[in-house]
């Protein structure tokens, strides 16, 4: 229906004719003047009807148009510095695609600000604001770039169910859902699923995975419903092959941003780290301690803990980081124990203190990953399919998930509502 995206209009077109199309942001109505902004995906255009010069039926289709309608302008190009992008089109034929309802929900033009609830509920609009738009299209590019570059690295692509029988990541997270007869859940992650992959020989894979958790938590942070890089790997020697790869994403991810045109747009600076400091779990204990934050070991570090080792290493210049060797009792029942017990062959990586991405090497052997579920209260008969896999040749392997949403949040330095189209919270379920 176009023959131009707005932005591809310059004064070098002056006498072209050009069609383009897109919804009327602005009116300034003068009567014999009229100004219309036209604002498409690319960004905005004048459309300058004068009378005298614009034919009338044109005029009368642009007087009291509601903003936010939908026209497709036929004109040619003038020239005018005035104007955004120094160009305007001197309508010839306007057709009226579609009449927006008036008063509109919420203002598009950035004038008057909303709360994000507002935002939320009304999200088609708000997405018309390029700012917003923006961040998804960065999403867009940084998700590509990520799968350019695990399909540079040997991974294959693989999708895995998101109706499942039991959990993985323990037993309290799980959505219920009515599955004929039985009883099913919603995929908490594609953790067994992608271990199963290990056994099947395809050494790499990946997924662009879709995780749905019943956390009642109500942070900036947590959702119900995320997406991840999530990848497994076989023939390792151990978790600092798989921190490899995730350090290897990432800065892939963080350089995609930091070189697109959103993050330009947006106003924001980047920069790409060279290296990614891997620090154990019990250094950071005692790094959190001389801030006068302890943790007993053994247990998680909190919230708080993350913070306090944020604003350590954001001292240093360093926004993102890995824990490694965190203590056994605290990872998922198919982690690998280090040569010390006490200790897991799992990590997490931290980005200005929070939580990205987790991972490990997983357990192998098929005996002493009955001996974990059950160490854990956890039924061996209801990880059959999965045990399975274990008990006809399963190579060492190890993987991790990185939060997408994560990942953006925390390249934008904002909070994980802002990076979802439609986020599912514990209060949010439509649209
Ligand atoms: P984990 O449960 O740590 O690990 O999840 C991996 C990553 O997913 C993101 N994430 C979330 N983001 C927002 N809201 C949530 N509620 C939420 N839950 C998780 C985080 C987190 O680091 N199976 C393992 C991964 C593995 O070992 O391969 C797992 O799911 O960025």
């Amino acid at each position: 229906m176009r023959t131009h995206y707005t932005n591809q209009i310059t004064p070098a077109d002056a006498g072209k004719d050009v069609v383009v199309c897109g919804w009327v942001h602005e009116v300034r109505d003068m009567g014999k003047l009229m100004f219309v902004l036209l604002r498409d995906r690319s960004g905005i255009i004048q459309i300058t009807a004068k009378s005298g010069v614009t034919a009338e039926p044109v005029m009368a289709a642009l007087h009291g148009i509601p903003k936010e309608s939908v026209l497709r302008v036929s004109g040619s190009v003038l020239a005018c510095k005035p104007a955004p992008g120094g160009v305007e089109v001197s309508p010839k034929s306007v057709e009226v695609l579609s009449v927006s309802k008036s008063p509109l929900p919420m203002d598009v033009t950035g004038k008057v600000k909303a709360e994000i609830d507002t935002r939320l509920d009304n999200r088609f609009m708000d997405l018309r604001k390029p700012e917003v738009a923006a961040i998804f299209k960065l999403r867009s590019r940084i998700v590509s770039a990520g799968i350019k570059y695990l399909e540079n690295s040997g991974f294959i692509e693989v999708h895995t169910p998101k109706i499942i029988a039991s959990a993985s990541e323990g037993g309290t997270e799980l959505f219920p859902i009515a599955y004929f007869d039985k009883e099913a859940f919603l995929a908490q992650s594609p953790q067994l699923y992608k271990q199963t992959m290990m056994s099947a020989g395809f050494d790499r894979v990946y997924e662009i995975a879709r995780y749905f958790r019943a956390e009642e938590h109500d942070t900036v942070r947590h959702l119900n419903e995320i997406m991840a890089f999530d990848i497994e790997m076989s023939f390792i020697k151990d978790e600092a092959d798989i921190m490899d790869v995730l350090e290897g994403l990432s800065l892939a991810v963080i350089k995609s941003a930091a070189e697109s045109e959103e993050i330009k747009f947006l106003k924001k600076e980047i920069e790409v780290p060279k290296k990614v400091d891997r620090l154990r779990y019990d250094d950071v204990l005692d790094m959190i301690a001389g801030q006068g934050k302890k943790i007993e070991w053994g247990h998680d570090i909190d919230t708080e803990g993350e913070k306090v080792l944020g604003r350590i290493m954001a001292k240093e210049g360093k926004d993102i980081y890995f824990i490694t060797k965190y203590p056994l009792n605290i990872k998922p029942f198919y982690t690998m124990p280090d040569t010390n017990k006490k200790y897991a062959r799992a990590f997490d990586l931290e980005h200005t203190g929070d939580e990205i991405s987790s991972g490990g090497q997983r357990i192998h052997d098929h005996a002493f990953l009955v001996k974990r579920l059950k160490h854990w209260n956890l039924k061996p008969e209801n990880f059959e399919f999965y045990l399975k896999a274990f008990e006809y040749g399963m190579p060492p392997h190890g993987g991790f998930g990185l939060g997408i949403e994560r990942i953006l949040m925390k390249i934008l330095n904002t909070q994980i509502r802002e990076v979802v189209l439609f986020p599912r919270d514990r209060y949010r379920l439509t649209p």
